[in-house]
């Protein structure tokens, strides 16, 4: 049976618009008719697929409005789109707002579209603190169909903060092998002046204070001082100057690479030894299954998510919070034992493929919708 099926998100970069992105590209190329409905054109969806469509958010900036009423003209287009097209489906990414929004979206267009939501990390672990979000998110999630979260510390999270009655199903984030695997991108060191015995570092994100970018520079420092070596920065974000500030400070800033945003990640991967999330807060870490994918064994935090992608001793190394000393010392290991670290990159590769990979998730978002329209 082909769905017809609405997808909202974020669409601008971040993990869960690229999710909610790869999702609905997977899902079309497995013959259903998908909708994206949000603010601007998903980062992701980058050329024309003959059944996905796009539906713009336009809001009224009417200047009595002292905030523009982008809820009110999300969930006006959502049941416009629902409505119209006849879906079957409104697939939700991120709690806030939505969630709330597609609920108000199906009694607008009183139709028995199903809403489904994905629950990502920040809209539960950081705004599931503020008292003035905390019913909006237990009401978008307890009059959602299905919900699912992307690990199961977040489905956790959400029991302890919010107190749903409703059950909530993990669903891993994925990757597409087809895109990330090892490439031969070897030109970029000497592009980059990486010279050919220097090990490579890779850290990826969007430099906000959760992602404790300083700690990746405070490890890398330790590392550069037994090993040749780079720092390769992707993303950008707040915290940039900071750690920008702390490299200077540390005297190591013509060893860090700061490439800002950047497409192709999996030819950063190809030519990366290791990868460091020392995050604060992690639901996930989707660049962790990016660069194991490309057979990069990974340092994390032990914090949310990252032990249910990392397994430590195996695909990578497990450290405390705000430890880099520890995180050093992995590191160290794993760069001066060629051995070692060709089995870690072969076991994390392995691992994203029998736990991660799109073939397998999709299959599980299927089901749900599935289940959800036949009732059984
Ligand atoms: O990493 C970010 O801060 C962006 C954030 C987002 O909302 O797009 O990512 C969250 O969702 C990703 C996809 O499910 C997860 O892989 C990330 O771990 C999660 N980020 C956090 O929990 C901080």
């Amino acid at each position: 049976m082909k769905l017809k099926i609405g997808i909202t998100c974020y669409p601008t970069v971040g993990g869960s618009g690229a999710v909610a992105t790869e999702l609905g590209k997977l899902l079309a190329e497995r013959g259903h008719e998908i909708h994206f409905i949000s603010s601007s054109m998903p980062f992701r969806l980058k050329r024309r697929y003959p059944n996905i469509f796009y539906h713009q958010v336009e809001v009224n900036q009417y200047s009595v409005f002292q905030y523009p009423p982008y809820d009110l003209a999300l969930a006006s287009k959502m049941a416009e789109v629902a409505k119209r097209e006849q879906l079957d489906i409104l697939h939700v990414h991120y709690a806030i707002p939505h969630a709330v929004c597609a609920i108000l979206a199906r009694q607008m267009a009183g139709t028995d579209v199903k809403i489904v939501t994905t629950l990502h990390g920040t809209d539960i672990t950081v705004l599931g603190y503020d008292p003035s979000l905390t019913e909006s998110i237990k009401f978008g999630i307890e009059k959602s169909d299905v919900v699912t979260a992307v690990s199961g510390a977040l489905v956790d999270q959400t029991y302890t903060l919010i107190q749903p009655d409703k059950e909530i199903q993990t669903i891993y984030n994925f990757i597409d092998e087809r895109v990330y695997r090892k490439t031969d991108s070897r030109h970029l060191k000497q592009e980059y002046g990486i010279a050919e015995d220097e090990k490579v570092i890779i850290h990826v994100s969007n430099f906000r204070g959760v992602k404790r970018v300083s700690d990746v520079v405070q490890t890398f420092y330790e590392v550069q001082k037994q090993v040749p070596s780079k720092l390769m920065l992707v993303g950008d974000g707040p915290e940039m100057s900071v750690v920008c500030k702390l490299a200077n400070e540390l005297g190591i800033k013509d060893k860090i690479l700061t490439l800002g945003k950047q497409d192709n990640l999996e030819e950063l991967y190809s030519i990366s030894d290791l990868m460091l999330l020392l995050s604060k807060k992690e639901s996930f870490g989707l660049v962790l299954i990016e660069a194991m994918a490309c057979g990069v064994p990974c340092i994390g935090t032990n914090v949310g998510g990252i032990p249910e992608v990392i397994e430590d001793g195996v695909t990578g190394f497990l450290c405390s919070l705000g430890d880099y000393k520890a995180a050093a010392e992995m590191a160290l290991l794993l760069l001066s034992d060629e051995k070692m670290h060709k089995q870690f990159s072969e076991a994390a590769r392995m691992a994203v493929h029998e736990k991660f990979r799109a073939s397998l998730i999709v299959l599980q978002y299927e089901e749900i919708y599935y289940r959800l329209l036949t009732g059984k």
